[in-house]
């Protein structure tokens, strides 16, 4: 049976200090253990973004892939070898802006797998502009006078699409998190985790305190 030490790299993350990232590594290895996962058997795959780093911290197949094509290449994956446990993961901007149609197509087909979107309301590697979850009067250098774009739904866009798993989840919550994971991927078609994961640098808004609210 694999420990959690199993699913460590010697990768140091370079996300800033307070980022809501760490958690979601955290929770996914915990998940991998709890679902007696050895490390050749989980594929995570991401997109661009800081969240999109994160298939190089973890110690299994890693997939660092281009914006917002996450799902693509996990789809493919999926197909290719049945036998793997693939994980997508990726930012709200990554799966609800240039990604969208992936997203909503990926969800429709229902191939099983599992995406985990951190969702922290900003394109955070690009260093602050508004995302399409960003709230109407969010203030970054792109809207200097506040966002004027109603904010999208994730999860009532992937109700629409006909999700068969939905779920949302907050990174301090590290258990419940782990156990969203693991019902996710036990789930034997598409499952979408929604996390919110705060930007400590670039969202003063949307704070582990607002998402708590
Ligand atoms: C085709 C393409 N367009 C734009 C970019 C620039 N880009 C990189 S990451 C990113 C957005 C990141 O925001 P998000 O997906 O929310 O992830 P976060 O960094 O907040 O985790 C953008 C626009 C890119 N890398 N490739
Ligand atoms: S910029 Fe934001 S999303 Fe990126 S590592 Fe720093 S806190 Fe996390």
């Amino acid at each position: 049976m694999a420990t959690l030490q199993d699913f460590k790299n010697n990768v140091k993350p370079n996300w800033c200090p307070g980022c809501g990232d760490y958690a979601v590594q955290m929770a996914l290895q915990k998940a991998a253990v709890q679902l007696g996962m050895k490390p050749y058997e989980l594929a995570l795959v991401c997109g661009i973004g800081c969240s999109g780093r994160l298939s190089g911290y973890i110690y299994a197949y890693g997939m660092h892939t281009t914006h917002g094509r996450a799902l693509p290449f996990a789809q493919g994956l999926k197909i290719a070898n049945p036998e793997l446990n693939v994980i997508a993961c990726g930012g709200d901007g990554d799966g609800m802006a240039i990604g969208m149609g992936h997203t909503f197509h990926a969800i429709r087909r229902n191939i099983n797998l599992t995406y985990v979107l951190m969702d922290n309301h900003v394109y955070g590697l690009t260093k602050g502009q508004t995302s399409p979850r960003s709230d109407l009067g969010f203030k970054t250098k792109t809207t200097p006078t506040g966002n004027i774009e109603t904010p999208v739904s994730t999860l009532e866009m992937a109700l629409a699409a006909g999700v068969t798993f939905l779920a949302q989840g907050f990174s301090p919550q590290l258990q419940e998190l782990t156990d969203l994971i693991v019902a996710a991927v036990k789930h034997p078609g598409f499952s979408l985790v929604n996390v919110f994961s705060p930007c400590v640098t670039f969202n003063k808004v949307n704070t582990y305190e607002w998402f708590k609210d």
